[in-house]
């Protein structure tokens, strides 16, 4: 079986999904709801949990302003290259320009795991090829699921005690709803963690 035929074939059981939001362009905040709301709203996908909001300098690419990052858990019976293409469509409602790898932009969605799914097609890498070695990835990560693991290479706690953890500040007065009843005073998922009861803005 192909990689591409891998990740199209259909799925049956629900399995975990590991997005990872990033944005360093205008009103980052907004940018991550707006990612978040939007992918809430998509077909197909049901976001279960969202992570507190790290802010984190840049990693590689040309010299540009700090980023707003944060990790989001969904369940899904979809193919992996269809929920990476709902990322993108995030990315687009969002108004992403893409002129530059690794340059600014107002909301980067990458798709970190799909349960255990292998691939390394290009065009959807699995797990996410970098993910292993960016504390902006790993400590958002580990923030909504302490148990998370990452296929082939272990507890995410571990990989977390290995890289560089400068530059990535958890942040108490910023912080995302869930979908639907959670920011509207309803029940919240045990494993959603609000860090602050105001959301903020990205002008504090
Ligand atoms: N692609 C392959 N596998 C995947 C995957 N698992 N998830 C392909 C998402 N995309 C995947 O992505 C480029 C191509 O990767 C796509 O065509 C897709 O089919 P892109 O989003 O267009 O471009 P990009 O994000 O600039 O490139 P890339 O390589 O995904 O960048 P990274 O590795 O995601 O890094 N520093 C901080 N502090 N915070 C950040 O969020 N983000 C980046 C981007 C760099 N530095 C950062 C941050
Ligand atoms: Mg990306």
């Amino acid at each position: 079986m192909t990689q591409r035929a891998m990740t199209q074939r259909p799925m049956t059981q629900d399995r975990q999904v590991v997005l990872a939001l990033g944005s360093n362009l205008g009103d980052r905040l907004a940018s991550l709801q707006a990612g978040v709301d939007h992918l809430s709203a998509a077909p197909g996908l049901r976001v279960s949990a969202v992570s507190a909001v790290f802010e984190t300098v840049p990693v590689g690419g040309p010299p540009q302003p700090d980023y707003l990052n944060a990790v989001l858990l969904a369940e899904s019976l979809l193919p992996a290259l269809q929920i990476l293409r709902l990322c993108q469509d995030a990315e687009q409602a969002l108004g992403r320009v893409r002129d530059q790898r690794w340059g600014p932009r107002t909301l980067d969605v990458d798709l970190i795991a799909c349960d255990d799914e292998v691939s390394s097609d290009p065009e959807l890498t699995l797990p996410h090829p970098r993910a292993h070695e960016r504390a902006f990835v790993l400590l958002p990560w580990l923030d909504v699921d302490a148990g998370a693991r990452l296929v082939g290479l272990g507890p995410v706690a571990d990989l977390v005690a290995q890289v560089d953890q400068t530059g990535v500040t958890r942040l108490t007065n910023k912080s995302l709803k869930g979908p639907g009843a959670w920011g509207c005073g309803g029940a919240v998922p045990p494993q959603v963690r609000q860090k602050s009861s105001d959301a903020g803005s990205d002008a504090d």
